[in-house]
């Protein structure tokens, strides 16, 4: 255990130096400064005033402007009862990863049912609406929009030779929340408008997210009666996820920590807030 406590800080100086934050910049890095400081590390970093210039900043504030370009596209939103897609559900007494009902709506109807869940107070949730559908769908359900971001990002795909495979768009509010997840990829996550918080695990902290093999379901809603179901996919079909939720409720705290004591007994994951106009390197 004494070695995997000292891998746990290796890396933590490797990756966040003796600061206990996400590095930030105040200005766009040189393709050089960004590869040799941040992607060969494996560093995540902040930064500001990179996409000062992008029209989506001020135009995407208004409503009536995204549903003026968009009226006639429509969109994949994704529906749970609490916010929480992709994520462990219990399910007749035991755990199962649950995936959004998802369907397409005119892109109006889907923000409105966005913004008009963020006035809802939790214990009066209908459900949680999210725009979350990836698969690189700015450049295909919101294409647009296109000419209101810049269609990369300079710096960044100068030091990694290549322009985004995909670019994702995703639109929720206060309740839209994604579980604990690893990425294969470089990351540039810019927030246009609100703001995300994330907590960051090196890669080296893997074991202490205790993936496992959870039966997939789908969650289905009906506009009838209001009510979610959850369905197991049949044939089974097993997903590797991980079974640390770090909010565990105040009633199931204690049976949490005693079940990943790695997570909860480690050092505490990297929290870090990205406002409107900056991106996370991740
Ligand atoms: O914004 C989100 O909800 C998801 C972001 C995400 O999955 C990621 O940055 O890897």
């Amino acid at each position: 255990m004494k070695e995997i406590e000292a891998l746990w800080s290796e890396v933590r100086d490797l990756s966040l130096g003796n600061s206990s934050r996400v590095e930030r910049l105040e200005s766009p890095p040189t393709p050089l400064q960004f590869l040799r400081d941040f992607v060969s590390p494996n560093k995540p970093c902040l930064i500001s005033n990179a996409i000062n210039h992008w029209p989506a900043l001020s135009s995407w504030t208004h409503h009536s402007y995204l549903t003026r370009l968009l009226s006639s596209s429509s969109v994949s939103l994704h529906l749970t009862p609490n916010g929480r897609a992709d994520a462990l559900v219990v399910h007749h007494a035991s755990l199962c990863f649950a995936s959004a009902h998802v369907e397409r709506v005119p892109f109006p109807e889907a923000l409105s049912l966005i913004s008009s869940g963020s006035r809802d107070s939790p214990s009066n949730l209908r459900f949680v609406a999210y725009a979350q559908q990836q698969n690189d769908c700015f450049r295909s359900e919101y294409s647009a929009l296109a000419a209101d971001c810049d269609p990369h990002i300079p710096w960044a795909t100068h030091a990694l030779g290549c322009v985004p495979e995909a670019v994702n768009l995703w639109i929720g509010n206060q309740y839209s929340q994604t579980s604990f997840h690893k990425d294969h990829y470089e990351n540039l996550y810019a927030v246009v408008t609100g703001e995300k918080h994330f907590l960051l695990l090196p890669p080296t902290d893997v074991h202490r997210m205790y993936i496992r093999d959870y039966p997939a379901a789908n969650y289905r809603y009906s506009w009838d009666t209001g009510e979610f179901s959850l369905e197991l996919e049949k044939p089974t079909r097993h997903v590797p996820w991980c079974s640390v939720n770090p909010y565990p409720s105040p009633e199931n705290k204690e049976a949490e920590m005693s079940k990943f004591p790695l997570y909860f007994n480690g050092p505490e994951p990297v929290q870090c807030t990205v406002k409107a106009g900056e991106i996370l390197y991740l």
